[in-house]
């Protein structure tokens, strides 16, 4: 009989959400960076395994906003937590600060959430591969369990695999009789111009730093395929990359142009990859001044 579950993962940002349900699927959906903040938008990831098929949804990591896409970002988390049967809450393994007595806020808000919600969740502790004193995990453990009484706790590390089947097994108590809501070979709802669009702003963010890659956008301007004269399928795309300021405009094309000849090639390499043929990639970097803070912009690039 088939079964399905819809399981959203939720956490502070840059914890490896997104690389968790990468992971999961055997391939990237949702693209992942060390920047915190890297997804914005929810995003669908489907693993079917025989009778069992589980709808992830990766969303943007909870944070305090400091602008109107933050504020679109956050309300993404809670719109993910919408008609699931339950949550992965990820959390990392060592911390970057001092676990107190009292939870962090984005977790203290995100359990509050799915109490408000009735919503049964599993403590995902991730990053175990970076983990020295295993009297952390305890510790971890001890607080979060008193917090909320999760479903299971699972240590894992979404980098190297190693804790996903046993995620899995955890997460199949979840599934209900119920025929599959989508095709047994579908892997997400992203369209393609998204995925494009994703794996350029990907690069970015991997080779700029400080407060840069927060502020980009990237617009698809064409997307098409044709045949070349040799009669080879290849893709033809054109984006303009959306920055704040002159001066990140000019971090991003580099000297002599030489940041984003090599933004252009990563990114096209890996689009070539994503859809197994030859693609052809134009950039070109367009300043508009807070477009974080102008609604009309933030959805126009699809971002609410
Ligand atoms: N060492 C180690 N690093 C990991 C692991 N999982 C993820 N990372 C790294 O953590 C960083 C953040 O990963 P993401 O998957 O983008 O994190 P996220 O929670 O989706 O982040 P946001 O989308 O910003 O909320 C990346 O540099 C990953 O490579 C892991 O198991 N071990
Ligand atoms: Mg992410």
């Amino acid at each position: 009989m088939e079964k399905s579950a819809f399981i959203t993962i939720i956490g502070r940002p840059n914890v490896g959400k997104s690389t968790l349900m990468n992971r999961i699927l055997g391939q990237k959906v949702a693209i992942v960076s060390d920047k915190p903040q890297t997804t914005r938008t929810k995003i669908m990831g489907v693993f079917t395994k025989g009778e069992e098929q589980f709808v992830f949804i990766d969303t943007p990591g909870f944070h305090k906003p400091r602008n109107i896409l933050d504020q679109s970002m956050n309300k993404a988390v809670g719109d993910g937590m919408a008609d699931v049967d339950a949550a992965v809450l990820v959390v990392e393994a060592a911390p970057k600060f001092e676990m107190g007595d009292t939870l962090p806020p984005a977790e203290a808000e995100l359990i509050e959430e799915c109490k408000r919600r009735h919503l049964q969740a599993v403590l995902a502790i991730n990053k175990i591969d970076l983990l020295e004193n295993k009297e952390m995990l305890l510790t971890l453990i001890t607080r979060y369990m008193s917090a909320f009484p999760f479903a299971a706790v699972v240590p894992l590390s979404a980098r190297s695999g190693d804790g996903i089947d046993i995620l899995l097994e955890e997460l199949s108590s979840f599934s209900k009789p119920s025929p599959h809501f989508f095709d047994d070979d579908a892997v997400t709802d992203q369209p393609d111009r998204v995925m494009v669009a994703e794996l350029i702003r990907e690069k970015l963010l991997r080779s700029l730093d400080q407060e840069v890659p927060h502020g980009i956008a990237v617009d698809l301007e064409r997307f098409f395929e044709r045949d070349t004269a040799e009669g080879e399928p290849i893709l033809e795309i054109e984006a303009t990359i959306i920055c704040e300021k002159a001066s990140h405009k000019g971090i991003i094309i580099g000297k002599g142009g030489a940041q984003l000849k090599k933004i252009g090639t990563a990114a096209r390499k890996d689009i070539e990859h994503f859809f197994g043929m030859r693609a052809s990639l134009k950039l070109w970097v367009k300043v508009k001044e807070d477009w974080r803070n102008r609604q009309g912009l933030i959805h126009s690039f699809g971002l609410d």
